[in-house]
């Protein structure tokens, strides 16, 4: 079996995907000025041209699933979530969302967080075990985010803990990682090697300087990662528009 799932999301081997979780992760106070509006998100996945969106379920059941926005940027539904409101140091994050629900709102992919390190890892590598043969059986790519994170984490953007996460993408059958940035190139292009046949994009982060974050892709690039997954640094920007073509000039020129 190879990569013939990620197909929808592709443009030139490459992938540009705006992620739109935060509202669920973060709260609306991540969702500033017009971003509060999933419209707003949605015209801008279309005119920015990006490969892929990434709703939770009750943004695509009303805002996606039969309108415009189905004809024009492929959904990865998101299939669980937590809050940042209990102080947890060992997370898990539960499904919401199940991959044949996903699949009737027009999704073409689904995403699962894991959080690498945390006392809970093996639930939630349990629940990508059964996602992941259900979104094949069904067609559709399993995305994993895989997050270090846990009272046995020292440091959540180590390279070898990096490394580490995107291996276990690959152990896991993911098509596609997002993991976050380790560093530099040369630490990144390890992660790259580590996860194989699994295509790595970088996830975005929070809001930094425009040259910081366009260096940080360009530098994951360069390592051999397919794209990236962007939410902040995109919405939270005073032009969102005119950072999306900065973005996409990095990944497919
Ligand atoms: P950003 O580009 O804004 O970082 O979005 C990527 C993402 O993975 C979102 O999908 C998610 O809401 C958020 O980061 C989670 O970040 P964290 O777990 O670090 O709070």
């Amino acid at each position: 079996m190879n990569n013939n799932f990620l197909q929808p999301f592709l443009y030139k081997d490459k992938a540009m995907f705006l992620a739109y979780d935060h509202g669920f992760e973060h709260g609306p106070k991540d969702l500033i000025g017009k971003s509060i509006n999933p419209e707003f998100i949605l015209d801008l996945a279309v005119k920015g041209e990006y490969t892929g969106i990434i709703l939770q379920k009750g943004i695509a059941e009303k805002y996606y699933i039969g309108t415009k926005y189905q004809k024009n940027v492929p959904l990865i539904l998101k299939l669980n979530g937590k809050t940042n409101i209990p102080q947890i140091s060992d997370p898990y994050s539960s499904i919401n969302c199940s991959v044949e629900y996903a699949k009737k709102l027009g999704a073409k992919a689904v995403g699962y967080t894991i959080y690498l390190g945390s006392k809970c890892e093996e639930k939630m590598f349990a629940d990508f075990g059964k996602i992941q043969e259900q979104a094949h059986q069904l067609k559709m790519a399993a995305i994993a985010w895989i997050y270090p994170r846990g009272s046995a984490v020292e440091n959540e953007n180590s390279p070898e803990i990096t490394a580490y996460a995107a291996r276990i993408g690959l152990e896991l059958g993911a098509d596609m990682i997002k993991i976050k940035y380790c560093g530099s190139e040369e630490t990144f292009r390890k992660a790259v090697q580590s996860a194989g046949k699994t295509k790595v994009i970088l996830s975005g982060g929070p809001k930094v300087e425009d040259e910081e974050i366009l260096k940080r892709i360009e530098s994951v690039i360069k390592a051999g990662a397919t794209g990236v997954a962007v939410g902040r640094n995109v919405f939270q920007h005073q032009d969102p528009l005119a950072m999306t073509e900065k973005i996409k000039k990095i990944i497919f020129d």
